[in-house]
């Protein structure tokens, strides 16, 4: 029998430097027909303004950054659901979560910042319709740890301090997910290989390694 169904979507979300760009490439090898995909995504159009924005080249007001991030998303939703039916995986590297967490820190670290900036309401509310991830991997170390890691660059929001903030704010925005579609994995200490694994045990755990019948979920 031929097999139907569609394909999982599956998030991993951290800090800069938690190690999601090398686990999110390592799982795409491990899905059968797999894709990646990384927010940002600067090669669109609505990409290439965020990367002025986030390497200083250009400024903008808070509010209009966070809808940028979120129009990036929008730009690919259709392309993303259209893969999914198709019975291909897809792994997003950073999706809503980056959106809405960098955002609050951003907001929380400045006193002038206006109230919409600090209510998740408000910053969650663009990307209510997009695709829903069946699952939710965080990959969660402490910040000193972070500090230590090489690769450290000159872009905004790049900073210890800041990061700190970062993972306060993914904390708590991650309580709003059903506890069983979200793992938040303690990677402190461990080797990629490490981490791979226990990435993949969960995979399998939870079959999202296999096609499904179930319909595609849109965030609400
Ligand atoms: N970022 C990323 C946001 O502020 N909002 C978002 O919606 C997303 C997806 O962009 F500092 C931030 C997180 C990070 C920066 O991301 C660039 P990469 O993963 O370092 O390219
Ligand atoms: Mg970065």
């Amino acid at each position: 029998m031929a097999k139907t169904g569609r394909g999982k979507l599956i998030l991993i979300e951290g800090l800069d430097r938690s190690g999601k760009s090398t686990q999110s490439a390592l799982l795409q090898r491990q899905l059968p027909n797999c894709e990646l995909l990384k927010f940002p995504d600067r090669s669109t159009r609505v990409g290439s303004l965020i990367n002025d924005y986030l390497t200083g080249k250009t400024q903008l007001s808070d509010q209009s950054a966070h809808l940028l991030f979120s129009a990036n998303r929008w730009e690919l939703a259709k392309s993303i659901e259209e893969k999914l039916l198709q019975g291909k995986f897809i792994v997003l590297d950073r999706y809503i979560y980056s959106g809405i967490a960098y955002s609050l820190a951003k907001s929380l670290s400045n006193d002038e910042s206006s109230p919409e900036m600090k209510s998740v309401e408000w910053l969650y509310s663009p990307d209510k319709g997009l695709p829903k991830p069946d699952l939710t991997l965080f990959l969660s170390l402490p910040t000193e740890e972070l500090a230590r890691r090489k690769g450290w660059g000159e872009e905004r929001y790049e900073d210890v301090e800041f990061q700190k903030k970062v993972r306060e704010c993914f904390l708590r925005v991650l309580q709003d997910i059903p506890q069983d579609h979200l793992e938040i994995i303690n990677v402190s200490d461990l080797s990629i290989e490490q981490v791979k694994s226990h990435i993949w045990e969960v995979i399998e755990s939870k079959e999202l390694n296999k096609l499904t019948t179930m319909p595609l979920d849109k965030l609400h």
